[in-house]
């Protein structure tokens, strides 16, 4: 794109504006580490459609003009603009953290015709030409740049060297490193060099390129074919504070309910009531904690979306309530395709009021998914949210409070939904090409807003597609794995570049959907999926049975410890979630976002934090019963056996089939429950505490798990402090009724149990 050279500029408050030759450009500060680079090229340029949060923090800006460059400065950057409008961006000691590329980029041009011809009578991929893209944003690659984020992509966490592209897509073949799209786009990258980090949002929902050194060493660039030069250069001093202010622009999730914390179960092929009462009782039966039960398509009339199948699924209201007695929450799936058949009300309804996406030519546009020819909702419309919201009051009233939402990419069967589809706005008339990627955050914001409306609790949606900001309203899984090794260790990866890129809560399913796992692999994804921020085990028609019974008693009693190891680890889990609300940082993450100085760690794709106190490094390799282990700087408490080691070294752990290798970081207090079959089971009066520390604190947050009425003050806050031969525990904030009436004290093998006083507990230790 020719912009030109600078002729005028002019600042307005945060807003810089410079007149080019061939173009308008702006720099718009959001707060003192968060700039907005905007070259216009639309007319759209300003209308975001996404509900990022643009308030702006007055920030004083300190602007110098001189013969070639222009100079702005806040407290935090300073960023020189050169004549041609290249942007270079320091800190505020002068330290390049990112520039402008100067020259062009090389490109790699596609094949000719005839060579495509032969490639494609095999099949095999035809390639395509990256020669020159209408936005592109150029950057110079130093040489020490790691790369994270950009959600859900396949591969490994350090991202150097590959190129993707941001198109949600539906592909259940088995998900490899060379995939470039899966279902979800996230825009945003984040660069960790030596002495800095920062990151880039690129504000552009229309198909994205990104190319992190591939094409050339000398650059990494993001480009896109429509749309605008709009992007959010997101600083911060370390890694946690870059996704702190990413995420205060994009959006953080909070708190979820407890129950959608425990362990969940599923199978494209429970088919009926009597397949679901069969493996609840199981559950219950062979003492398996479980807290949800989701239900596939099977339980619709033919797919269509808010029936229930009369046969299979008669009386659903008495059928949620029989399982709710019984501790489950029911997930049923809710897919955006509307079954375009007359006399079916949701159809009838949906057309009278032109809530659907149209041709061109003004008609229903319609295509192929499970239902038979559908019609797609258009969720960019407020009005079609709160219909496709409302419709859920039934569901709602008969307890259910969580939707699984899925084939929202738009997947269609019947070939890919045309560019010019027309999505009705009032902001400006929308083209396929550029709700694609957000048809699915729009989908989980029109269910996310019902369930809260009709339930007044906090919703658990779960969907498969999503653009940056969907955190607000949905946990996320990644989709159509199988049941692969190659995929446990990549779910590793995955779930931490979600999680760095705002996506909290995510997960993997559980002993993989597609393929068939065997009884070592299944073991082994519960030792990791345990630990999964959303822990479900789903698997599809075709595969073996997967559920913890499967194999045997054996593997059943190794992988029943590990979802009780979930149970006993709610509170510690629940806590983070609380504290993330405030900062965005993840509960599953890669060791960098930790020890981001650690050579060792950058692209450590084996080992994950939950949250700062705990390490665990799994075995994901068939046939291994032992494994080199990383512990980072610090001291290291082996949670199996006790033993003390040493950090910033390798080491290598026994882990025979029933030993998932964890540490826990010496300083910690873990608050941690006793397992039960479900998390509403019983009150509970007690809170244990695990000690891993001479001294320590941890604050602490309870509240009731399923409501709002933590905001109005419904909560406990306590204060844990070990100092000397002693524990001091303390009530902070006393706003919720149900405090805890003992404290279960371990440490170093003695265990101390305390009624838990309002005020002044003191429990000496025998250290
Ligand atoms: O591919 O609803 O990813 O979890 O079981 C079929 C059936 C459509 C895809 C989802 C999967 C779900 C399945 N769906």
């Amino acid at each position: 794109m020719e912009l030109g050279n600078i002729v005028d500029i002019n600042q307005e408050g945060n807003l810089v504006e410079f007149r080019l030759e061939q173009s308008l450009a702006y720099i718009e500060f959001i707060t003192e580490s968060i700039v907005r680079i905007m070259v216009k090229s639309e007319d759209n340029y300003a209308i975001s459609l996404l509900d990022i949060n643009d308030s702006k923090i007055p920030v004083h800006i300190e602007l110098v003009k001189s013969e070639d460059e222009i100079v702005l400065r806040t407290s935090k950057l300073i960023i020189k603009i050169m004549s041609d409008f290249k942007v270079d961006i320091y800190d505020k000691n002068g330290l390049l953290l990112c520039k402008d590329f100067r020259g062009k980029r090389t490109g790699i041009a596609g094949l000719d015709n005839e060579s495509k011809m032969l490639l494609k009578k095999e099949g095999q991929d035809e390639g395509s030409s990256k020669e020159s893209y209408k936005v592109e944003v150029i950057k110079s690659m130093e040489g020490d740049e790691f790369f994270y984020g950009l959600g859900e992509k396949t591969g490994f966490l350090n991202k150097k060297g590959y190129d993707y592209e941001m198109w949600n897509t539906d592909n259940p073949t088995p998900h490899v490193e060379s995939f470039k799209q899966l279902y979800k786009s996230i825009p945003f990258l984040i660069t960790l060099r030596s002495n800095s980090v920062f990151g880039m949002y690129f504000n552009n929902s229309y198909k994205t390129f990104y190319d992190l050194g591939k094409e050339d060493s000398r650059y990494y660039y993001f480009a896109a074919n429509d749309g605008n030069l709009d992007y959010y250069f997101i600083y911060g001093s370390n890694m946690k504070e870059v996704i702190k202010n990413y995420t205060y622009l994009t959006g953080r999730a909070s708190r979820p309910p407890m129950w959608s914390l425990g362990y969940h179960q599923s199978r494209w092929g429970y088919n009926s009531k009597k397949d679901i009462y069969d493996i609840t009782m199981k559950l219950r039966k062979l003492r398996i904690p479980c807290d949800t039960i989701h239900l596939d398509l099977a339980y619709m009339e033919g797919c269509r979306v808010f029936t229930w199948n009369k046969n299979n699924f008669s009386n659903p209201k008495e059928f949620v309530k029989h399982l709710k007695d019984k501790g489950f929450n029911i997930v049923p799936i809710i897919d955006p395709g509307v079954k375009t058949e007359v006399g079916y009300k949701i159809y009838e309804e949906g057309k009278a009021n032109q809530y659907y996406a149209e041709t061109v030519k003004g008609e229903i546009y319609t295509n192929e998914v499970w239902p038979g020819e559908v019609a797609y909702p258009n969720f960019i419309d407020p009005e079609v949210r709160k219909w496709w919201g409302d419709h859920h009051k039934d569901l709602l009233d008969m307890g259910i409070q969580g939707i699984w939402n899925d084939m929202n990419e738009p997947a269609s069967f019947r070939g890919a939904i045309p560019d010019d589809i027309i999505f009705k706005s009032k902001k400006r008339p929308l083209q396929h090409k550029e709700v694609h990627n957000i048809y699915g955050h729009f989908m989980c914001k029109a269910t996310f807003e019902g369930v809260k409306k009709y339930t007044g609790k906090r919703p658990f949606i779960l969907t498969r597609a999503c653009y940056s900001g969907t955190q607000k309203y949905a946990a996320v899984w990644t989709g159509d794995n199988h049941s692969l090794w190659a995929h446990l260790q990549m779910s590793i990866p995955q779930i931490c570049n979600l999680g760095l890129s705002g996506f909290c809560f995510a997960g993997a399913d559980v002993g993989g959907y597609g393929s068939d796992v065997t009884d070592e692999l299944l073991i082994r994804w519960y030792q990791v999926g345990c630990f999964y921020p959303f822990f479900r085990n789903h698997n599809t028609l075709a595969s073996i049975s997967q559920e913890p019974w499967s194999f045997g008693e054996t593997t059943l009693n190794i992988i029943r410890k590990y979802i009780e190891l979930r149970y006993e680890l709610l509170p510690y889990i629940y806590n983070h979630f609380i504290n993330q609300e405030q900062t965005g940082i993840p509960i599953m993450q890669p060791l960098v976002l930790q020890y981001e100085n650690d050579a060792q760690v950058k692209e450590l794709n084996d080992e994950f934090m939950l949250g700062e106190n705990i390490l665990v490094a799994p075995i994901v390799e068939q046939g291994k019963r032992c494994r080199l282990v990383y512990l980072p700087e610090g001291r290291w408490i082996d949670y199996w056996t006790g033993e003390e080691i040493l950090g910033q070294q390798f080491m290598i752990k026994d882990a025979p089939l029933e030993i998932c290798p964890i540490y826990i970081k010496k300083g910690s207090i873990i608050p941690m429950y006793k397992a039960m079959q479900y998390t509403g089971e019983e009150d509970i009066e007690e809170l244990i505490l695990k000690l891993y520390c001479d001294e320590g604190e941890l604050i602490y947050y309870q509240d009731n798990g399923i409501d709002y009425a933590y905001e109005q003050g419904e909560y406990n806050m306590y204060k844990f402090v070990v100092e000397g031969n002693y524990l001091y525990a303390d009530l902070l904030h006393k706003g919720y009724d149900k405090v805890y009436k003992k404290l279960k004290v371990i440490y170093k093998e003695k265990t101390y149990v305390v009624d838990f006083k309002i005020e002044g507990n003191i429990v000496k230790l025998r250290k």
